[in-house]
């Protein structure tokens, strides 16, 4: 509403660039300078990052459904305010990155309007149902784990606005990684009962974590070009082996076995050695048939049709105190 202006034709429309200035750009970035928004930079650069930040807030939107769909139900007044700040942090990323993208000249209108229309796409972790209580706990030591591995290099990204952005963000995950890690540890050291709850979320939320990180290094169409700008500083499968060499321990800590028979501890390379990832189901969720693809659109839908007024009224505010600023300077 406040930024339609900042809409632009597509890029890739635009007239050859300047070979002398892409070369300048790429000299900066190999000099690990930052880019910020007023600086020239590639059509192609402007757009990959436009499309992983509205992809990276829209997950952070849609990643609010599953853990408040606990907060009603969470065990404890304790539990209940540590859930609810974590929703709220998750809701305030979101809106970082959607400004974030504005930098570049993409308008938080328009990349909402491509998340509800069903164009964008956003994590394919959130479209997994949380089950149990358990699952708030497996949520929040696996999914915030693997968002803080793939996030911490974010912070050194070449695009200024971007690794600002995830200084905080990185910080306020690793609360919500240790909250998630702390109820797994009181299910895991509990009742016979919760014990098996906890397994039974970690059973389910392994594979898809894995899958967080997107397709394995040799189907990665963008990476080769993203780690050429230093928006990517490791590949894919990269910080998917980092995410299991430090979760192992944490499993084994915990009393619970992660669901993989293949798994093994390579004592050469030093790394812990995982099953086939079955990446048709990664494919078939981005496709939107994952289990809770349709209902995490239609509540994203619910809620901003139901937030269309605070949006009126956020406009109407806005515009009287142009107005008013405008008589007074007149
Ligand atoms: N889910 O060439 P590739 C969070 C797509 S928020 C869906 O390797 P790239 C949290 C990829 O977009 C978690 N799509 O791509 C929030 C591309 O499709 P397009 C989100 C995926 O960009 C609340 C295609 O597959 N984190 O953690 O080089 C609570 C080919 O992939 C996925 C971020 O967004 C996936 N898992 O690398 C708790 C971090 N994986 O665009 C936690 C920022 C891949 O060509 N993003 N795709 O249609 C990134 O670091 C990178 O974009 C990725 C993918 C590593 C995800």
């Amino acid at each position: 509403m406040y930024t339609q202006a900042l809409n632009q034709a597509d890029t890739d429309a635009r007239p050859m660039e300047d070979a002398g200035l892409a070369a300048r750009f790429q000299e900066r970035v190999d000099a690990e300078e930052r880019i910020e928004p007023n600086d020239w930079m590639p059509a192609a650069y402007r757009k990959t990052l436009t499309r992983q930040i509205s992809q990276h807030a829209h997950s952070e939107i849609v990643g609010m459904l599953p853990e408040g769909n606990w907060i009603t139900r969470a065990p404890s007044l304790r539990r209940k305010a540590a859930l609810l700040a974590k929703v709220q942090d998750e809701c305030g990323h979101g809106l970082y990155l959607y400004a974030a993208a504005e930098t570049l000249g993409a308008s938080r209108e328009e990349l909402v309007d491509q998340l509800l229309e069903g164009r964008a796409k956003y994590s394919s972790i959130f479209n997994y149902p949380t089950l149990t209580w358990a699952d708030i706990g497996a949520v929040g030591w696996l999914v915030d784990g693997a968002a803080i591995m793939n996030q911490i290099p974010l912070c050194r990204c070449s695009y200024g606005p971007y690794a600002r952005a995830m200084i905080r963000v990185c910080k306020e995950e690793s609360f919500h990684q240790r909250q998630g890690y702390e109820i797994m540890v009181t299910l895991a050291k509990g009742t016979p009962e919760q014990k098996a709850m906890a397994q039974d979320a970690l059973d389910r939320w392994w594979w898809p974590c894995l899958m967080m990180f997107g397709p394995p290094d040799a189907a990665s169409q963008h990476s080769d070009q993203s780690t050429r700008w230093k928006i990517k500083r490791f590949s894919n499968d990269e910080l998917r082996q980092k995410f299991v060499d430090a979760t192992v321990p944490q499993a084994q800590y915990l009393g619970l076995t992660l669901p993989d028979p293949d798994l093994a501890f390579d004592e050469e390379a030093g790394h812990w050695r995982y099953g086939e990832i079955d990446w048709e189901e990664f494919k078939a969720v981005l496709a939107g048939n994952g289990p809770c693809n349709r209902d995490r659109l239609a509540a994203r839908r619910k809620a901003h049709e139901e937030g269309a007024w605070v949006r009126e009224a956020a406009s109407a505010y806005a515009a009287k105190r142009e107005a008013r600023a405008a008589r007074a300077a007149a």
